[in-house]
């Protein structure tokens, strides 16, 4: 260098080699990586020293594509404050400090000297438990792709994922009161809601932080939105949208205990208005065990076990079987032994074990889970279905189809995937699970023709101190590893191996160990998937942001029946009620209309004038139709087929054809669905 400098001196000076220098670097890749002589709005000019290195050069692509469509990455599932969650013990490390990143990157006091009584990485990761627990500046032992139980969203490596170009962070506030209580290492309370509390503070808290790194209020990267198109903002100025969500056992302490709900709708609707006053927009109903509103989709093998009997210790009962009514399945609970969690039982009590052919959650939508899936609807949030029961998430999936509500998720790869096209045809989003390059691009192929028909992008869930396992290696001696430095999906920044203190991580030998290896982890996707995989998560910010929208500017349809003249070819006789047609519009759950007990019976609805009718919905007793048509005239004799079945399998059915003009509609009975006639609670009828 030296001998160049002087060679070239005589003719142009020392500064006009440098800048030829640069000129050339930046030619080859952009900018030189990790130059520390990079300035602009995306440099923060306050970060504490020492920090972590970003390992990132170029300037954060801005703007819109050219149809004013957002663009980047969208991560639906991360947990950036569990370390606060389960009694603040089980995540060791905090994502940032006042105190500087030594504070923040120490490991929980009972891991030091040596590891041996760090419990739950013990039952997590095997082993005895035993590693080195210092992080800075040595990370000898973590983070790793295999640690479940240490800091990895770092406020600076999530800084490097958004250098990276991801634009968009579902930040769900996570805990679990069960584990909390059952983990002897804690240094507050379990319950649930005051645990969801703090990690919004704090994560208010780590948004100040930044944008005091980045030279005061509304500087920094990391940006809390509320409202989409708060979020497009924040994404066209280059920014990082963070929203957040609620992924709890108990929201608003609705258990059940005995099958006897511990919460009420008073409760309900206090625990959703404060959620959203906190500034939450997404949100799961149940998490792992089953509550007083749904039943959960099931975990497998010893974990499966060992949540099985933590749903026990909380509830006083295990999950319950039953064989599926439809293609889809919980996940087989299996009959692994958990003995670390078994005896933690009362004598006598056993995991019940279960029939191989009975593969769903008996436990499905509650009243009261149907009344808070409506009550998120009301204030505009989104559901996100992952961990609910298939029969739970069927119900969801009926009442967000009936009403034409589009904000419903799948985060993390949690529901039956035989679902995916359900979720789309709603206006809803995917994000598939962050798995290993080779996984995940396999799963993304198999979806592939349904993004393209729907015209839809994609996202991942990294679920980061999630206790789900990370992305390992593919080896060093991988025939097509990531060449480092690389470019960024949108080609504006360059990225080379991150430093953070005396360790240095490279994804094709460590996997992906932090947040700040997922540009790494797309890069590694890209090669091993196709540049098209990388282009559909390009495109996720806009399809998220898409879903989110439609959700706000929803606004529940007038209903058309309601109240209507209704006539029917029979109504089934009783002594102690009526079953009169006008029972099916009256607006009352509990009230139907019934048939005589054959196959042709009809139910008419006059709506009074000639309306646009393009949806009917139908919420069937037991006694339900297999096959029938809905109908539409407009003098009440001449009838119009627009919808039909043959596969009615009763519950919340939606008709939905294009809009007509008619006065008159009429659910036209074919086969019956059981032995007694055709009823139905409740007909809606709209004019979209
Ligand atoms: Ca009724």
């Amino acid at each position: 260098m030296m001998t160049m400098k002087r060679h070239t001196r005589r003719r142009r000076g020392p500064l006009a080699v440098v800048t030829l220098l640069l000129t050339a670097l930046a030619l080859v890749l952009g900018t030189a990586p990790g130059s520390s002589a990079e300035s602009g709005w995306w440099v923060p000019d306050a970060r504490p020293a020492p920090d972590s290195r970003i390992d990132v050069s170029g300037e954060p692509f801005k703007g819109t594509g050219p149809d004013g469509e957002v663009r980047g990455f969208v991560d639906a599932h991360n947990h950036i404050m569990s370390n606060e969650a389960f009694g603040g013990r089980l995540i060791c490390g905090k994502a940032f400090s006042e105190k500087g990143i030594a504070d923040a990157l120490k490991d929980c006091p009972e891991h030091y000297p040596d590891g041996s009584l760090a419990v739950f990485d013990f039952i997590t990761k095997g082993g005895d438990g035993r590693h080195d627990p210092d992080g800075w500046p040595t990370f000898k032992d973590w983070p790793a792709h295999d640690s479940l139980t240490h800091q990895q969203n770092y406020y600076a490596w999530i800084e490097r994922a958004w250098r990276g170009g991801q634009r968009v962070l579902v930040n769900d506030l996570v805990t679990n009161g069960v584990i909390c209580s059952v983990y002897f290492f804690k240094d507050r309370s379990c319950d649930e809601m005051t645990s969801i509390r703090l990690q919004a503070r704090k994560t208010y808290e780590m948004q100040e932080y930044i944008d005091g790194v980045y030279g005061g209020p509304g500087k920094g990267f990391f940006r809390i939105v509320t409202d989409s198109a708060q979020a497009r903002q924040v994404i066209e100025q280059g920014k990082l949208a963070v929203v957040l969500g609620v992924e709890t056992s108990e929201p608003f302490g609705c258990k059940q205990v005995l099958d006897i709900p511990k919460c009420g709708k008073d409760d309900i609707d206090r625990g959703l208005d404060e959620l959203h006053e906190l500034g939450v927009r997404s949100m799961f109903l149940c998490h792992k065990f089953d509550n007083a509103l749904c039943g959960v989709r099931f975990d497998s093998g010893t974990q499966g076990t060992a949540i099985n009997v933590g749903q026990f210790i909380s509830t006083g009962t295990f999950w319950k079987t039953e064989k599926c009514t439809g293609p889809q399945r919980d996940n087989p609970i299996g009959l692994a032994a958990a003995p670390g969690a078994e005896k933690e039982l009362p004598p006598g009590v056993k995991v019940p074990s279960y029939a191989p052919d009975a593969q769903c959650n008996t436990r499905g939508l509650t009243d009261l889970g149907e009344y808070a899936l409506r009550g998120m609807m009301k204030r505009k949030m989104m559901l996100e279905i992952d961990h609910m029961s298939v029969k739970a998430a069927g119900r969801a999936f009926d009442i967000l189809e009936a009403e034409s509500y589009p904000g419903v998720i799948s985060s993390h790869s949690w529901m039956d995937l035989d679902w995916t096209e359900r979720v789309y045809r709603l206006g809803g989003f995917v994000a598939q699970y962050m798995h290993g390059s080779e996984h995940f691009s396999a799963e993304a192929e198999r979806t592939d023709a349904l993004r393209e028909k729907y015209g839809v992008g994609y996202g991942y869930g990294s679920d980061m101190n999630g206790v789900g396992g990370w992305p390992g290696p593919r080896g060093a001696d991988t025939p097509d590893p990531v060449r480092y430095p690389f470019r960024s999906a949108d080609g504006g920044s360059v990225l080379d191996r991150q430093t953070t203190g005396e360790r240095t991580w490279d994804i094709n030998t460590d996997g992906a160990a932090h947040y700040g290896l997922i540009p790494d982890w797309l890069e590694d996707v890209r090669i091993v998937g196709g540049q098209g995989v990388v282009d559909d998560l390009f495109k996720g910010a806009e399809s998220y942001l898409g879903t989110w929208g439609a959700s706000e500017r929803h606004r529940a349809g007038v209903n058309l029946a309601a109240g209507a003249a209704a006539s029917a070819s029979s109504t089934e006789w009783s002594l102690f009620t009526s079953y009169a047609p006008g029972r099916a519009v009256d607006g009352k759950a509990d009230t139907r209309w019934a048939s005589a007990w054959s196959d042709g019976q009809w139910l008419r609805i006059d709506l009074g004038a000639p309306s646009l009718v393009a949806r009917v919905t139908l919420e069937w007793e037991r006694a339900h139709a297999k096959a029938y048509r809905v109908e539409v005239s407009s003098d009440g004799t001449n009838w119009r087929p627009v919808w039909s079945t043959t596969a009615g399998d009763g519950g919340l059915d939606t008709a939905r054809f294009d809009g007509t003009t008619a006065r008159h509609v009429r659910i036209q009975g074919l086969e019956r669905g059981t032995g007694w006639g055709y009823s139905l609670y409740e007909v809606g009828v709209y004019s979209s």
